[in-house]
């Protein structure tokens, strides 16, 4: 019997939630960098085989808000917790400490009542030994709160290790039932939102530290036609929105050199997402505080709902 059913997944920032669904999905469904608080929205990846249909959902690394934009981020993880057939939480092996985060995150899953699978991603980085005392670590605080996780799964998605097991596992967990989407669907994310997210990438691995979570990327024009030979060409506009206006000439750099950067870097991952030829305009500009502004968090907002 067919099954199909919604998995969360779910763990502190930078834990590789998104690289993992990445790499089930076997597309890009979200972006990814080495800093925190990348996710700012929940993104379904969606995994078709003969046997199942899997929709992750994957979702922003759980924090303490600072901001509206924070405190939206977070509303859209309990949703995405609250709703589905089973949790992943996702840990980083080289940074097992339990924290107030971690607490945080156990006690709200244990609240929802779901199966929850622990998934111990980036053994690739840390020696064997220590993934025995993680798991004792993070088993007995949970269960010191009523809660069992019914799998432990240690993986590496860079070396594509564990996953198989994961995938198995996963399946064991979910109903059976009919597919909810059509076999070539992989995301809920669209074309502008794809080219906002890579531009955002872009952006926050050229970037240092101070500016980039102040950044907001918002595709202004997006046009799509046919040339003669029947190749697709988009038209893309787009606004790098900062939150002050020093950050601006940072963004652009000496000689607009860093905004240059971010644009071929840019371009060359939205070439290939959306396979055709771009035309990519970008500019920059400043929305002081946006991140505490309602205005300007709408479009966020209606993402979480
Ligand atoms: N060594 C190692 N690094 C990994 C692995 N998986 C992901 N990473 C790296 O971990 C960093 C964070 O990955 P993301 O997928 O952006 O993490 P995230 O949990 O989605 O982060 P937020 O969106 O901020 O919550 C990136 O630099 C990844 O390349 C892995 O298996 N091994
Ligand atoms: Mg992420």
């Amino acid at each position: 019997m067919f099954k199909a059913g919604y998995i969360t997944v779910v763990g502190k920032p930078n834990a590789g939630k998104s690289t993992l669904v990445n790499k089930l999905v076997g597309f890009k469904v979200a972006i990814t960098t080495p800093k925190p608080q990348t996710t700012r929205f929940n993104i379904k990846g969606i995994v078709t085989s003969k046997t199942s249909q899997m929709i992750f959902i994957d979702t922003p690394g759980v924090h303490t808000p600072e901001h509206k934009l924070g405190k939206y981020m977070m509303k859209g993880v309990q949703n995405a917790i609250s709703n589905v057939d089973l949790i992943i939480y996702l840990i980083d092996a080289s940074k097992p400490k339990m924290d107030m985060a971690n607490e945080k995150i156990m006690q709200d899953i244990v609240k929802t009542k779901k199966n929850v699978i622990l998934v111990i991603n980036k053994v690739d980085i840390v020696e064997k030994e220590k993934i025995l005392k993680i798991i004792e670590v993070y088993t007995n605080y949970f269960k010191s709160i009523n809660g069992e996780f019914k799998e432990i799964i240690p993986i590496s998605v860079y070396k594509n290790d564990g996953l198989d097991i994961l995938i198995e596992n996963i399946e064991k967990y979910l109903p059976e039932g009919e597919p909810f989407y059509e076999q070539d669907e992989i995301t809920d994310i669209t074309q502008k939102e794809l080219v906002e997210e890579i531009i955002r990438e872009k952006a926050l691995n050229s970037l240092l530290e101070e500016v980039p979570h102040g950044i907001k990327v918002e595709v202004e024009k997006f046009k799509e036609r046919e040339n003669e030979n029947g190749n697709f060409i988009y038209d893309i506009e787009a606004n790098i929105i900062c939150n002050k206006e020093s950050h601006k000439g940072i963004i652009i750099g000496k000689d607009g050199q860093c905004l240059k950067k971010i644009k071929t870097l840019a371009l060359k991952d939205i070439k290939e997402a959306l396979d055709g030829r771009v035309n990519l305009k970008l500019w920059v500009k400043v929305r002081k505080n946006w991140q505490q502004n309602e205005n300007y968090l709408k479009d966020i907002k209606n993402k979480i709902c």
